[in-house]
């Protein structure tokens, strides 16, 4: 059975993409996003079977949440203890609406009986993964430079299904179907 590895992402205009690869430097270590594929995950699919593709954006045409501003703020890495293995844009709290659009989406999803891992949203924008060898003390440097990092805040405007492939050279992330945000009508 052909599979796709999906996954639905609020992608982030390019003023907020150059705000983001500014941040980056060239250290050991870190393998930063392209900032072409800098975006939001608001949930990840895995590997789904790819003649379900169509149903899962017919289901995602259903999601009614206004557009909303969202700030990109604070840098943060994940696990926060221990070795760090991700390096993160954070975005506020979230503003309500960015969950309710996470909710509308897990909803929409499991009502075509898609199996999904639930796990805790901590919205965030990856920006980079820390592989070993990267040297001690280069991740703590790049929070205390970046702490109080500031993007201006756009507004989001739609979100999209995207297919994620797996490649020699990292991630290659192409949009399947976009949606506009909107209100109930
Ligand atoms: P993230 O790095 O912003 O959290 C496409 O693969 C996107 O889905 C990734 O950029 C990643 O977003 C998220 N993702 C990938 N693998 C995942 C996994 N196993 N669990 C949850 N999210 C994952």
């Amino acid at each position: 059975m052909p599979t796709e590895r999906l996954f639905v992402a609020i992608a982030l205009p390019a003023s907020v993409r150059e705000q983001l690869a500014a941040l980056y430097e060239p250290v050991r270590g870190i393998a930063w996003t392209r900032p072409e594929q800098l975006h939001l995950t608001l949930r990840f699919l895995g590997d789904v079977d790819a003649a379900l593709g169509e149903t899962l954006a017919a289901a995602l045409t259903r999601v009614r949440v206004e557009p909303f501003v969202l700030p990109v703020a604070g840098t943060g890495v994940f696990p926060p203890r221990g070795p760090a293995r991700v390096l993160w844009a954070g975005v506020g709290h979230g503003h309500p609406r960015l969950h309710q659009l996470r909710q509308q989406v897990d909803d929409a999803l499991l009502a075509t009986g898609l199996a999904l891992d639930v796990r805790f949203f901590r919205p965030h924008v990856t920006l980079g993964r820390v592989q070993a060898g990267a040297p001690p003390g280069a991740v703590a440097q790049f929070l205390k430079r970046h702490r109080a990092f500031e993007a201006a805040p756009f507004r989001a405007e739609s979100f999209q299904l995207c297919v994620s492939e797996l490649k020699a050279g990292g991630a290659v992330h192409t949009p399947k179907r976009e949606f506009a945000l909107q209100r109930s009508r």
